[in-house]
């Protein structure tokens, strides 16, 4: 409000995200420092970060901890500190138990708690009130995703001369389930705080400009929202991507070929590598897709001596009981399928719980016949892209659910409904069986696809229509 004026920053770029973009390292002589996070978003970001005098606002990852702001390599580092109980209710519970089940169409079932929310809006209070204490007069601020949907509003009214943009990683759902919500027109309108409002699929803007008309009057037209106060607010669809060069390059060295090699080898040198890598996640299929190769490698449609399914899936949100069920589900039933079809030496179905470096992960890609990447519901799904761009060969295959945003760019996958496990499993065939001219006709287009649309084209597709001009390479 007025009480601030005259109050500001010198940041002319602000990124608000619910986590910073570094993480804690050890140095070599043993001090303490950072280093950038690995990720699409934090790598296609810094270099605007850099360019416009940025700085990023975020939590540091740990709770009851207070981090003084400091300057890492050109850009500006803003921390937010969080209690242990706002990570239980604002980031476990609102964010991780409530709308995320909620916006991936309730594939688990959402939980509404008030105390949750109070703590949700309290924490969105404190990231706005950040933002707006490192924002130069008329700034630029991006806000990213579900755990801060009212900064955008609650920001505009501490800071009305910004250009506000928000962007969802995650896809918002039809009014039929929005509308469980019990606080759902305040998230509305903590998200029309913003100027422009990105979503992965143009479906996710439409089921959002649908619902707005809930506090606006009129019906909204090519995704602009016209408000009662006469501001103009524009929802629209930028798919985001992956730097797929660095993948590809990254791919082609000599420690990624030689890694891809040994992993073949150590795999048993099979005629196909199926593959899957995810967050150990229930929006990701998991269950049904280790039943569908339960199934083929019982029933012999899958030879156990020459295919191997290897599947990583990195823990996350542990303290999240849903999360903790999923992994003991997980465990058990492969182990079910791997005693019963496997012999002593060799495991048909190989299931890692680690998160890898990017070599290996590139070595995964580059050595597996068909990436099986099969959530029930995702925003975009960056392994799809990565699979693509790092399988620097036509022989490849993608096997895709239909319900991730990624399915809308890669056409020319294989592409499956996660819910029919008869038609999954023939699609986990015709992918491992089809000619090569098939897989590269395939495979050609969707690289074409990835090369062209990448992160970096996201980043300033988005920053072009919220009025900011990058520098593209
Ligand atoms: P996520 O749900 O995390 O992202 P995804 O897009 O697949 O899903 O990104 C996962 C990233 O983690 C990928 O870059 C992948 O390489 C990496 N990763 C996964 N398992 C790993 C492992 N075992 N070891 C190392 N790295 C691993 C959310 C949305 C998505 C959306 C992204 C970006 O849910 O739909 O695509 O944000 O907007």
């Amino acid at each position: 409000g007025p009480a601030d004026m005259g109050v500001r920053g010198d940041a002319r770029f602000v990124v608000v995200a619910n986590r910073l973009p570094v993480d804690r390292r050890t140095n070599d002589d043993g001090s303490q420092g950072w280093a950038a996070s690995p990720g699409g978003l934090v790598t296609a970001l810094i270099p605007v970060m850099k360019e416009h005098g940025g700085t990023w606002v975020g939590w540091g990852g740990s709770a009851d901890e207070t981090i003084e702001p400091f300057a890492f390599d050109g850009f500006g580092v803003h921390p937010v500190p969080l209690s242990a109980e706002e990570v239980a209710e604002y980031y476990e519970g609102m964010s991780n138990t409530t709308f995320w089940p909620l916006y991936h169409d309730c594939v688990a079932h959402p939980e509404y708690h008030r105390e949750w929310w109070e703590s949700y809006m309290r924490v969105n209070e404190r990231f706005a009130a950040a933002a707006a204490e490192v924002a130069a007069p008329g700034a630029t601020v991006w806000v990213q995703d579900y755990q801060l949907q009212n900064v955008p509003e609650l920001l505009r009214e501490m800071r009305p001369d910004l250009r506000i943009g928000f962007f969802l990683h995650i896809p918002f759902p039809p009014s039929e389930l929005f509308r469980q919500l019990p606080w759902r027109a305040q998230v509305i309108q903590g998200l029309l705080g913003a100027d422009l409002i990105g979503f992965q699929e143009a479906n996710s803007a439409h089921n959002f400009t649908s619902l707005s008309r809930m506090i606006t009057s009129g019906r909204p037209r090519r995704g602009e929202i016209h408000l009662p106060d006469g501001r103009m607010v524009i929802a629209r669809d930028y798919p985001i991507s992956i730097d797929a060069q660095e993948m590809l390059n990254l791919s082609r060295s000599p420690q990624v070929r030689e890694e891809a090699a040994q992993l073949r080898a150590d795999l048993g040198d099979p005629e196909h590598i199926f593959l899957g890598v995810d967050r150990l996640d229930y929006t990701k299929g998991l269950r049904r897709r280790v039943r569908a190769f339960g199934e083929l490698f019982t029933s012999g449609q899958l030879d156990p001596e020459r295919n191997v399914y290897l599947q990583v899936a990195t823990p996350t949100r542990e303290k999240v009981a849903q999360y903790k069920a999923l992994r003991s589900q997980l465990d058990e039933m492969v182990g079910r399928i791997n005693s019963s079809v496997g012999r002593i030496g060799r495991s048909p179905i190989e299931y890692r719980h680690s998160s890898y470096p990017k070599t290996t992960l590139a070595a995964m890609y580059r050595a597996a016949d068909v990436a099986v990447v099969t959530p029930l519901r995702d925003g975009m799904n960056l392994v799809a892209k990565e699979y693509i761009a790092a399988h620097d060969s036509d022989a490849g295959a993608l096997v895709l659910s239909e319900f991730a945003g990624a399915a809308i760019q890669l056409k020319q996958a294989y592409l499956v409904n996660p819910y029919d496990l008869n038609g999954m499993k023939n699609q986990l065939l015709r992918a491992s069986g089809d000619d090569l001219a098939n897989h590269a006709r395939r495979m050609r287009a969707m690289r074409k696809q990835v090369f062209t649309h990448d992160i970096e084209e996201w980043a300033s597709n988005f920053l072009r229509d919220l009025g900011v001009t990058t520098e593209r390479a």
